[in-house]
């Protein structure tokens, strides 16, 4: 019999540079946000591998899980069903990839072009045939936490103190939506830039950093703190604000503000490594060429 991996097949025919262009040129859309949804898909490759349990061996981005009530309407992936949406005509063009791969395909091409580093992609993630392995709610942080929330996380899934900070520095991009998160507002003055700009900000060491003094933001919503020193209203979570609280955490948020070329090659290390979480090929998958020729079209 069947079981349920194999019913679901990899993504082995195609041809994924021909995705990567289709998906990089939907990243701009003027009328959404700041004008491109770099930073949701980037967001959706992250809630999906970000549920990964390496005791339980459970959870991560192979499944896409998503697609079903049981994860996709985890409170914690509000809002990333318009990302899922954006990628429809995607999917529809090239119908043999599984959502599993055009989601963290999607998230590393967003990183790419929006000025970040290549991060390496290997395809191979199946779609789950139904939502009995989805993972359970309550994976992914919560944003009103602090240092320990953190260690919790991210250490279930595999990773130590400076990979936190360094996956931290996604929030460069983006912003929070209050009818999404409850939170509200970008983290820095270039949303749609991948940049140390978040280092930057969060940080309160120098270079440039004194000056940002961040204070609670007077409102009806979720604590978050806020600072209005570069003409806009910028916005930290509490559990931004633990990166440079923590004594373990705060050197290397100084050090990916201060060197870029750190911060780029260790983000670019560390998201491979969080879109792998989990995720198992056989044999047959991983002799496989990644890009257009099969191996056995080539006579
Ligand atoms: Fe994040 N994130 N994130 N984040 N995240 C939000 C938005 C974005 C936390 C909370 C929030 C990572 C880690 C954390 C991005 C990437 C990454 C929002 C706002 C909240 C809240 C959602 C909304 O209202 O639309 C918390 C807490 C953590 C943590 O504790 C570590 C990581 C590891 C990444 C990553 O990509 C590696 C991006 C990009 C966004 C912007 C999304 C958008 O729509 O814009």
């Amino acid at each position: 019999p069947k079981t349920q991996k194999d019913a679901a097949s990899p993504s082995r025919k195609g041809d994924f540079e021909a995705v990567r262009k289709d998906i990089a040129s939907i990243l701009d859309q003027p009328d959404y946000d700041d004008g491109s949804i770099g930073p949701v898909l980037v967001r959706l490759a992250w809630h999906a591998s970000g549920t990964y349990c390496a005791e339980t061996k459970t959870g991560g981005s192979n499944g896409a899980g998503m697609r079903y009530e049981a994860e996709g309407g985890d409170p914690a992936n509000a809002g990333l069903e318009h990302a899922r949406r954006f990628l429809e005509p995607i999917k529809e063009k090239h119908p043999w990839i599984t959502y599993a791969d055009l989601w963290t395909l999607a998230g590393v091409v967003a990183v790419k072009e929006m000025g970040g580093p290549d991060v390496k992609w290997k395809p191979g993630r199946t779609d789950f045939v139904d939502d009995s392995k989805c993972p359970p709610r309550g994976r992914l942080p919560d944003g009103a936490l602090a240092a320990d929330h953190l260690r919790h996380i991210f250490y279930r899934m595999g990773f130590n103190d400076q990979e936190i900070v360094a996956l931290a520095g996604a929030h460069s991009l983006g912003r929070c939506h209050s009818d999404r998160s409850g939170f509200e507002g970008p983290w820095s003055v270039t949303p749609t830039k991948f940049s140390t700009q978040y280092y930057k900000m969060v940080s309160p060491e120098p270079p440039s950093l004194t000056k940002f003094k961040w204070e609670k933001k007077v409102w009806e919503g979720p604590v978050q703190f806020k600072n209005e020193d570069l003409g806009e209203e910028l916005m930290m979570l509490p559990t931004d604000m633990a990166l440079i609280e923590d004594p373990k955490f705060s050197p290397w948020v100084k050090k990916y503000a201060e060197d870029r070329e750190a911060f780029y090659d260790d983000f670019a290390k560390v998201f491979a490594k969080l879109i792998e979480l989990g995720v198992e090929r056989n044999d047959s998958y991983d002799s496989a060429p990644t890009f257009s020729k099969e191996a056995g079209d080539a006579k």
